[in-house]
């Protein structure tokens, strides 16, 4: 590399990806983003951005130099206090999150996986079916997106009964906190200021079940040689990471069958593609949207040079809609190869929870093939805007029962 392709400048763009328009429908930003150039400068936050899925995926694999020791959301934590002590895995690197990553791949094991799945079906089966046996319009975020994994998550991890209503309120607060400090980030603050409480007791060694995941996690944090303190805070990414991101997978999902219904079609004739249903959903759709990374050192990228100390926002979004990388990306294609789009990261921070969310995403849209015939849009679906994730508050349908 020439020093003269290092003084290259990237493009300056106005947008904000944080605003509610954008948020609301971000499709023709990202193609603007892709096409301005491999790299580019969103000049309202001061911060670099990529949404093409070279990029994206190269900025993901250089982890010594793109780090998340520094905040995956626009706070430089050299700069500024985090509003929460950090995440042991998300916000931290090698040696640290190496470690950490260790004592939870330990436990979530192929086997325990393969134990659950009977169970995660037979509530999928339940719940699928009672909804399409009510007739008349039913709501697919309230009545089914958001009980299915509340119905088998906190279960499975061993929280207590009382005070469940708090987990979802919990993840949108840390989701929207990895943005700008805005209404939504405000807001969400503010109700989630209440499930801080609930979620930190649970957290707590001795707090969950002694037969679930939690208590797992807690016994080989220990045996790591984690202090009670740190034992916690790996639960924590569980509870903060694993209910609003299925949700919103599982209601994305119901979105696109219900405006596909030659792709709901596919699904009845063979239930057997349930998964890569659910998988092309979180490629469509990516319910994590973006996540920031912070250079530790002078760097380029596709020939553009980025300083020590630089913000980079990853549209893994537009990343998994780059017609670089695939065939009519904007088609919702259940027979497609989704494998390779980047809604659950790559490399060391790819998503710890990808096998539970693809075996609820499985379950779930199994137990829809079986058990509904049509499904059809009843209303306008209402989007729920968030500066991280993209999901729906609500989705007016119709089932028709099988
Ligand atoms: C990491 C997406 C479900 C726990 C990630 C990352 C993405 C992601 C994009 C990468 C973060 C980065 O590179 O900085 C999703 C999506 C989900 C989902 C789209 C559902 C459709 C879950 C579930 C759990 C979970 C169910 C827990 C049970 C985690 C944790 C990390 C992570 C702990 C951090 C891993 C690390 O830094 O090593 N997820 N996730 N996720 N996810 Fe998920
Ligand atoms: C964590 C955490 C929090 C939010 C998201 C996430 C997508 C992880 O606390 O480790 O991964």
């Amino acid at each position: 590399m020439t020093a003269e392709t290092l003084a290259v400048k990237a493009p300056v763009l106005d947008l904000d990806p944080f605003s509610d328009d954008f948020l609301t429908d971000p499709y023709d930003a990202h193609e603007q983003m892709r096409e301005a150039g491999p790299v580019f400068w969103l000049e309202r936050y001061g911060v670099y951005g990529v949404a093409r899925h070279d990029e994206v995926a190269r900025v993901l694999t250089d982890h010594g130099t793109f780090v998340s020791s520094r905040g995956v959301g626009i706070s430089d934590f050299v700069k500024e206090k985090p509003w929460r002590p950090p995440s042991l895995l998300l916000e931290a690197d090698p040696p640290q999150h190496t470690k950490a990553r260790q004592v939870v791949t330990k436990i979530l094991t192929v086997k325990l996986l393969r134990s659950l799945k009977d169970g995660f079906q037979a509530h999928a089966d339940e719940l699928v079916a009672r909804v399409a046996a009510q007739g008349g319009v039913v709501d697919g975020v309230h009545d089914l997106a958001e009980p299915y994994p509340l119905a088998v998550f906190p279960d499975f991890i061993g929280l207590s009964k009382d005070g469940r209503e708090n987990l979802l309120p919990y993840g949108s607060m840390v989701f929207n906190t990895f943005g700008p400090r805005n209404g939504h980030f405000e807001r969400a603050l503010e109700r989630g200021a209440a499930a801080q409480g609930w979620i930190m007791e649970q957290c707590r060694p001795g707090s969950p079940s002694p037969d679930g995941l939690g208590a797992q996690i807690h016994a080989a944090a220990a045996e790591a040689g984690f202090n009670e303190e740190d034992q916690a805070k790996l639960l924590r990414s569980f509870l903060s990471a694993g209910v609003d991101t299925t949700v919103h997978g599982i209601g994305n999902a119901l979105q696109c069958l219900a405006e596909n219904p030659e792709q709901f079609t596919a699904l009845r004739e063979d239930p057997s593609l349930a998964r890569a249903a659910f998988e092309e959903t979180v490629r469509y759709s990516s319910p994590v949207q973006t996540f920031f990374r912070t250079t530790n050192k002078a760097t380029e990228v596709s020939g553009i040079a980025l300083p020590e100390g630089s913000k980079v926002l990853m549209f893994l979004a537009a990343a998994n809609r780059d017609p670089r990388q695939w065939e009519n990306p904007s088609a919702f294609d259940i027979r497609r190869k989704a494998a390779g789009h980047v809604g659950f990261g790559f490399g060391i921070h790819a998503c710890l929870g990808q096998m539970l969310a693809r075996l609820e995403g499985e379950c779930f849209l199994t137990a829809l093939a079986r058990h509904v015939s049509r499904i059809e849009l009843a209303g306008e679906p209402q989007q729920q805007l968030n500066n991280t994730l993209r999901g729906l508050d609500s989705l007016p349908l119709r089932l028709t029962a099988a």
